[in-house]
């Protein structure tokens, strides 16, 4: 009642103008539209966010900490920073973004002396990062090959089904990890090759496959290269974790070399929000591998085509501290450095949950953490003791029992193997 009379009265104020049949309109256009469910990843830091618990801990979103589980900004990056600011400008970048920023990023995925680079084979655009960069390659994918399908590996990152769902491509999904051995299913995964029909499009981890931090053996990507040769297959890879494998981007980018070897034609999605912690700038390239200069201009011209209608240029300030950081040889070797150092944080934290874990007398296999690569730890734990994770220690991460080894601290390694002893220990 109160409700209707200060309507009332504010209608009186408006000079007796009612605003109520505009509104009732606006409440019945947008009525039936329930909110979105909550995002698998990104849905656990809101949670986490929202937690005013002293001890709460989040290893969900696959974002690099310090050992004090503080952000990181790369020396590398602050030096790029103090080289643009007030010297830069801001103008707009061309709809397929920075051709310095692309040059460097070839380089980085498909070497510094790379024939396909020289023959100007490559079609490529600046992305806003990996996601961007996967949708691109979505749109162009539904645009031109309408009827193709994209094979997609079980399990993956929860968004590649979002990204080319949206984009109306058809999604198929092929084995890719053996729940009891906690490893790759090669068996399974050569079968599935053979099994698609001749000339199928398939989404591959380039490294540190995310979430199951289990890739292919060198020999094995040579097997399933020359087995997408046979099938005729064109493998688009999602490079979001260059460097983080091995600490190398160099070595990281082994799978991708091998296919290039074997003369296949590739895409590639390119992301320097892990490998640069440029999380937030949006920094990403997508390539594409074309049979010759006059194609690779057709397809760029496409994909800046459907670029333009949708946010028109990338961002220009990622862009910039990309190239700096990669066109200069001693800011290139400082960032080297700093990935390895990144990596190697990860690996020590692997070492030690693991051993943690053993002291307080679980009795369960833990070899996985150490022996899986990347970011992630897939811990092998259950949805429900996830749940009892966040619920009664305020650890935060993915339902699929994912770990973020990148938000694992020297500070809270004790208290996260403490609780998942709790929850895993037969009941
Ligand atoms: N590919 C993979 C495999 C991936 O894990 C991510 C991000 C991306 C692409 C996209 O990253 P971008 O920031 O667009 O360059 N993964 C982490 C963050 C997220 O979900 O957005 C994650 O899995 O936690």
């Amino acid at each position: 009642m109160a409700l209707y009379s200060r309507a009332a009265a504010a209608i009186r104020r408006r000079g007796g103008v009612s605003l109520a049949p505009h509104a009732r309109t606006m409440a019945s256009l947008f009525g039936h539209v329930e909110p979105a469910p909550k995002d698998p990843i990104l849905g656990v830091t809101e949670a986490f966010l929202a937690d005013p618990s002293p001890d709460k801990v989040n290893v969900g979103v696959g974002a690099y900490r310090d050992d004090n589980g503080q952000p990181v900004v790369l020396d590398c990056v602050r030096e790029a920073e103090r080289r643009i600011a007030g010297t830069l400008n801001m103008e707009y970048l061309p709809m397929g973004g920075s051709i310095k920023m692309i040059n460097e990023s070839l380089k980085l995925a498909y070497g510094e002396d790379s024939e396909l680079i020289k023959d100007k084979r490559i079609a490529a655009v600046q992305s806003l990062s990996g996601t961007g960069a996967c949708r691109l390659f979505a749109d162009f994918q539904r645009r031109f090959l309408p009827d193709s399908q994209i094979y997609i590996p079980t399990p993956t990152w929860s968004n590649h089904h979002n990204i080319w769902r949206d984009a109306q491509v058809p999604q198929r999904t092929f084995t890719y990890y053996h729940p009891e051995t906690r490893g790759l299913d090669f068996a399974g995964l050569m079968d599935d090759i053979k099994n698609a029909p001749n000339g199928s499009f398939f989404l591959l981890h380039a490294c540190a496959h995310n979430p199951t931090g289990v890739d292919p053996t060198e020999e094995q990507w040579r097997e399933i290269s020359y087995q997408f040769k046979v099938k005729n297959h064109f493998p688009f890879f999602d490079m979001a974790y260059q460097g983080f494998a091995s600490g190398d981007p160099e070595r990281d980018a082994k799978a991708i070399r091998i296919f290039l070897e074997d003369g296949h034609q590739i895409g590639c999605a390119q992301s320097y929000a892990k490998n640069m912690g440029l999380y937030g700038q949006r920094a990403g390239c997508l390539s594409i591998v074309c049979e010759d200069e006059m194609q690779a201009v057709a397809v760029k011209s496409q994909l800046q085509q459907i670029a333009r209608p949708m946010y028109s240029n990338p961002p220009v300030h990622g862009a910039l501290i990309v190239s700096i950081i990669l066109n200069d040889p001693e800011l290139k070797s400082l960032w080297l450095k700093e990935v390895k150092g990144m990596a190697d944080r990860i690996i020590g934290m692997r070492k030690a949950l693991k051993e943690n874990l053993e002291q307080l007398g679980s009795t369960l296999p833990w070899d996985h953490i150490t022996n899986q690569i990347g970011m992630f730890c897939y811990s092998g734990m259950t949805p429900e003791q996830v749940d009892r994770l966040t619920n009664e220690y305020h650890i935060y991460m993915t339902r699929n029992g994912r770990i973020s080894m990148a938000g694992v601290t020297t500070g809270n390694v004790a208290y996260l193997a403490n609780a998942i002893h709790e929850v895993t220990k037969t009941k």
